[in-house]
């Protein structure tokens, strides 16, 4: 019998962030502007009028940021490389001091113990590209390659992350306009789908070809979909949603088609089943070593398709606290798509989190959150689910796009106008986990 308040000491566990979210310094050192750049910059699209100046300024403060990761214990880092400081115009030069800092970040991380997992797009689209089309230019997907090449020959790593959240860039970019490039167009949201996981299997190809032994895969936002409803109604509705939520992502990636029913009904809205080209399928399904799972919420849909809301939410509206659904879409990834190993590249939740009288930030829904969501974790495994990391999200307290800076997701809290680290009460309690493993 294995302990049921022990958490497998094989996991690695760490802590995700993004550039654009943490780096500030969008003008140093020769960085290119991208789209967050222009769209934050646009009145009316972030709250308040954020931008990610001055983020968490980890632009410069990135080396304190890793002795403080070292002093929580973390043993892995998920962070993202921003195209622009690399390639400013998107394609074409290589701006060295782009490539210094991330050079620096990851012999930072290697000194320390901490293995680092750098995702290589997080939203950030160098402007230059958005210019020619972004991702509903397929030669786009082409120059996410070349990037792609050139960072696997900077930077000796072993785990790679393709693509953050396409569905986010698809849905909140492409098709309710609250994220860059600010569209509300469907029919050109799937074209940038298809380009996006192009992009994504170019990247696969291009690692296989640099040698080693390195892994990638790519980092999805799934979304157990369960029933508010009951009858046959009921199951064709969440078969739907399950098709735009899971398996439009899964699919093409793990099983090298898209699924028919989800196609069907793209083709009613958008040209993007016109435009796959042959043998795109079989770039795009490439085969992965991993696949980075990111779970925030799950969705209940009614008979007629829209959302119920059955558990609390939190500071993000869009978001219901449910643990149990970590266990069931690790479950389910494990029964749909076979053996592959499974990096949880996200998982946390957001308060208006500020210090008390004495300086400390309390925050005990955290801690229970990632209580119960890696106890969820724990189960899925002792279940027969294949995870091999867990990192939450997130780090420091960061740029959450539309939202700006209002909703905190740090374990660490971010003064911005000092740029002060506070630990929270969830990061004292995560460095004490990492160690015991201990759930109780
Ligand atoms: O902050 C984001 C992150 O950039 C991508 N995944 C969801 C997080 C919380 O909204």
């Amino acid at each position: 019998m294995t302990d049921p308040r022990r958490f497998p000491s094989d996991i690695i566990l760490g802590a995700a962030t993004s550039a654009y979210q943490i780096e500030g310094a969008v003008d140093a050192d020769g960085r290119g502007p991208s789209v967050w750049d222009t769209f934050a910059a646009t009145p009316g699209k972030v709250a308040d009028g954020d931008t990610g100046e001055p983020g968490a300024d980890h632009y410069h403060r990135w080396a304190d940021d890793v002795d403080l990761m070292a002093s929580l214990g973390l043993q892995s880092y998920r962070f993202s490389i921003a195209w622009p400081r690399i390639q400013p115009d998107g394609s074409g030069p290589v701006n060295p001091k782009g490539l210094d800092f991330y050079r620096r970040l990851v012999d930072g991380l290697r000194e320390r113990g901490i293995r680092p997992m750098p995702t290589l797009f997080h939203w950030d689209l160098p402007q230059a590209l958005q210019d020619q089309g972004g991702w509903e230019n397929r030669d786009v997907a082409k120059r996410f390659a070349d990037y792609a090449r050139i960072m696997f020959d900077a930077l000796d790593v072993r785990d790679w992350l393709t693509l953050n959240e396409p569905k986010t860039v698809v849905e909140a970019g492409y098709q309710h306009g609250v994220h860059a490039p600010g569209f509300r167009d469907d029919a050109r949201a799937y074209v940038a789908l298809h380009h996006l996981l192009l992009a994504h299997g170019l990247a696969v190809q291009a690692l296989r070809s640099s040698g080693g032994d390195r892994r990638i895969g790519p980092a999805l936002n799934l979304t157990p979909v369960y029933p508010a409803g009951s009858g046959p109604k009921s199951q064709r509705a969440v078969r739907h949603a399950d098709g735009l939520e899971n398996r439009l992502y899964l699919d093409p990636i793990l099983k090298g088609h898209y699924p028919d029913d989800t196609l069907q009904w793209i083709a009613a809205r958008s040209p993007m089943p016109t435009l796959i080209a042959d043998g795109d399928l079989t770039i795009i399904s490439e085969r992965v070593d991993l696949l980075g799972v990111q779970y925030y919420t799950p969705r209940y849909v009614t008979d007629d398709g829209e959302r119920e809301y059955r558990h609390p939410t939190t500071q993000a509206w869009w978001q219901e606290i449910h643990a149990e659904g970590m266990y069931d879409l690790l479950l389910r990834i494990t029964r749909d798509y076979g053996d592959v190993p499974l990096v949880i590249t996200e998982n946390g939740m957001p308060a208006p989190d500020e210090p008390d009288a004495d300086g400390a930030v309390r925050d005990p829904w955290r801690v229970n959150f990632l209580r119960d969501h890696l106890d969820a974790v724990r189960r899925a495994v002792a279940d027969g689910a294949r995870v091999e990391g867990y990192h939450l999200w997130s780090l420091l307290d960061n740029f959450e796009w539309a939202e700006g800076y209002r909703q905190r997701w740090g374990i660490v809290y971010v003064d911005y106008a000092t740029q002060r680290r506070t630990l929270k009460d969830s990061a004292l309690w995560y460095r004490d986990f990492i160690k015991t493993r201990d759930l109780r």
